[in-house]
């Protein structure tokens, strides 16, 4: 008897010290912190929206380096529309960041010498004050740098958060961070990168010519443009994005606001796949999802008929009068017993 106890006790001891170890399912990895990266340093390779860095795999953790810098340059919003755009490496969205659980990542960021204004970082995906913003205000020609460690996986917002926030966001400062969980996400055929966002004009939707930022449209969340990275049709056309029949498609998809939540929709799909917010829980068999300003998700499907599918937010006069609309093409062989006109 006395040694069936001293085994439970035994066993007990084993099982509340499991419990300390390791993390419960779906919770973030604790144990991150405690993981030891390889001693390799990469530098993250800078792309531009929709296309992304490759997959992390089944890498050890290391440091990896990101280079960003803040610039302020007149682009294109629409067909005969231009905007100064506020960016993280001249794009809008910035560059896509992929790191794994347990990187230490070691961000740099340089604001462009002919800025106007101050510029920083906050990124959804640091645990510490501001995500990083105060550790990054840059004045124009600087550089600061800051570390951090990359403890959960998901899909985080990067923006800029310089004085006056909303603007620095309404202007274009916003990207996507991905932290891949350890092993890496599952393996499919396609990745594209795609964000939301409002801009805020002086003039109407469509209006020719240089706008102006309009604080008071921005205040009262009335916005001219709701666009897909960065500019009206900038997945229309020759940007559409492509997949074949048959293959596998994953949309990493971001929303910077600053004042709109999306309810993110490919019509004629259904989503197989859709990390929840971009975090760890997986929701299967969806139609629309919503993404918070300020937040993201991860969606998956498989294509099998070939044809234009396109992507809207279905609160939708933004897509078909505000630009909230893009285009995936997929080519291959039909297949009538999924899909087929009849007469
Ligand atoms: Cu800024």
């Amino acid at each position: 008897m006395k040694k069936l106890v001293t085994i439970m006790a035994a066993a007990l001891v084993m099982l509340q010290a499991c419990k300390e170890n390791s993390p419960e399912p779906g919770k973030s990895n604790s144990n991150a912190i405690e993981i030891k990266t390889s001693g390799e340093t990469e530098t993250q390779k800078i792309t531009a929206p929709p296309f992304l860095p490759t997959p992390v795999g089944d890498r050890a953790a290391k440091k990896v380096i990101v280079n960003l810098e803040a610039t302020e340059a007149e682009g294109e919003l629409a067909d005969g529309v231009t905007y100064k755009f506020w960016t993280f490496n001249n794009t809008v969205p910035g560059t896509f960041i992929r790191v794994r659980v347990g990187d230490e990542v070691e961000l740099h960021l340089k604001n462009a010498s002919n800025s106007v204004m101050p510029h920083n970082i906050d990124l959804h995906a640091v645990n510490g004050p501001g995500g990083g913003a105060e550790a990054t205000n840059v004045a124009p020609g600087k550089e600061a740098v800051f570390n951090f460690k990359a403890l959960n996986p998901g899909l985080y917002v990067y923006h800029c958060a310089a004085a006056p926030v909303p603007m620095h966001i309404a202007n274009g400062m916003y990207g996507l961070i991905l932290v891949e969980p350890e092993g890496g996400l599952p393996k499919v055929d396609k990745e594209y990168y795609v964000m939301q966002s409002e801009f805020y004009t002086k003039g109407k939707t469509d209006e020719k010519g240089l706008q102006e930022f309009d604080q008071d449209k921005g205040v009262d969340e009335r916005p001219t443009y709701v666009v897909f990275n960065g500019k009206k049709n900038a997945l229309m056309g020759k940007n559409e994005l492509e997949a074949k029949v048959g293959e596998t498609v994953r949309l990493f998809v971001g929303n910077a606001g600053p004042n709109l939540t999306s309810s993110f929709h490919v019509i004629g799909e259904i989503f197989d796949r859709v990390y929840i917010e971009g975090g760890s829980k997986i929701n299967e068999n969806v139609q629309t999802t919503l993404i918070p300003a300020g937040g993201a998700v991860i969606v998956e499907f498989k294509v099998e008929e070939p044809g234009e599918y396109i992507l809207v937010d279905h609160s939708i006069f933004r897509a078909f009068n505000k630009g909230a609309i893009g285009k995936l093409k997929v080519t291959g062989e039909k297949n009538p017993k999924i899909y087929n006109k009849v007469k």
